[in-house]
């Protein structure tokens, strides 16, 4: 593994505020190996509500932002409105998005881009659909979803801010078909993906960016089987969709840190 072990929970559009309340004071009452960055994603009208009863040491991630500044864009939320309210990151490029609601890469690399020149975090998500897997193409996906990422990034910053603003990725490898399905990868599926994903940002961003950007892995993570996940070399934590609604089992599967 590399850098410091990652778990974000990816809470989606679930919840409602009693359900939070429970699911909020079971995360201060557990007991998180400290080693270990935890975030998680509620939906934006209850973000409020977990800043201001979540233990601080569990970050909040928004699920979405605009691709700009704020104004006439009716049903949006802003980077510089998700920092006022104390988002530390923000998760782009969920397959959700992509594929439900028809987010390109373009416009997610925009996005990615300007929630990074806001200081955002960003948990930036790639991965294939079945069919594509089936066609062997798997890596090719990935590398496009990466290309446009990393492009947007070298067409907003100059240089020496494109290649530090890497240090705010984290990247989720979140196959299509492992995710809510309970058809978690194989650890030697993810982490097959993973070591591309770190080869293509060594070629090109940098070695440097290549060894410490985390690469985390999503797609039905659970309590059982995290643990055999988390034990590969390149799989640097998880994204976690379902498993992340349980107080207990998120616990279980953060202190899975190897
Ligand atoms: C993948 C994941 C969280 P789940 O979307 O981003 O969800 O763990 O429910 O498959």
């Amino acid at each position: 593994g590399t850098g410091k072990f990652f778990v974000g929970g990816n809470w989606k559009c679930n919840g409602t505020k009693d359900s939070i309340k429970q699911l909020v004071s079971d995360l201060n009452s557990a007991t998180l190996e400290p080693d270990v960055d935890v975030v998680v994603g509620p939906p934006f009208v209850y973000i409020d509500q977990v800043k201001n009863s979540l233990t601080n040491r569990i970050e909040i991630a928004a699920q979405n932002s605009w691709i700009g500044k704020g104004g006439a864009f009716t049903g949006e939320i802003s980077a510089e409105q998700l920092k006022d309210i104390g988002c530390k990151w923000v998760i782009l490029g969920h397959s959700e998005r992509r594929h439900v609601i028809g987010e390109d890469d373009q416009f997610i690399g925009k996005k990615a881009a300007y929630a990074l020149g806001q200081d955002l975090g960003v948990i930036a998500c790639i991965g294939e659909l079945l069919e594509e897997r089936e066609a062997g193409k798997t890596f090719d996906v990935c590398f496009k979803q990466l290309k446009a990422y990393a492009g947007m990034l070298s067409s907003t910053f100059n240089l020496i801010d494109a290649v530090s603003s890497w240090d705010n990725i984290v990247i989720a490898y979140e196959p299509v078909w492992a995710i809510g399905t309970g058809k978690v990868a194989t650890p030697e599926q993810a982490q097959e993906v993973h070591v591309a994903v770190r080869d293509w940002l060594a070629k090109n961003v940098s070695s440097e960016v290549a060894s410490k950007t985390r690469i985390i892995y999503g797609g039905s993570v659970n309590a059982g089987n995290s643990a055999d996940l988390a034990k590969k070399d390149d799989i640097d934590g998880f994204l976690v969709g379902g498993a992340s609604l349980k107080g207990s089992e998120f616990a279980t599967i953060i202190n899975s840190v190897t």
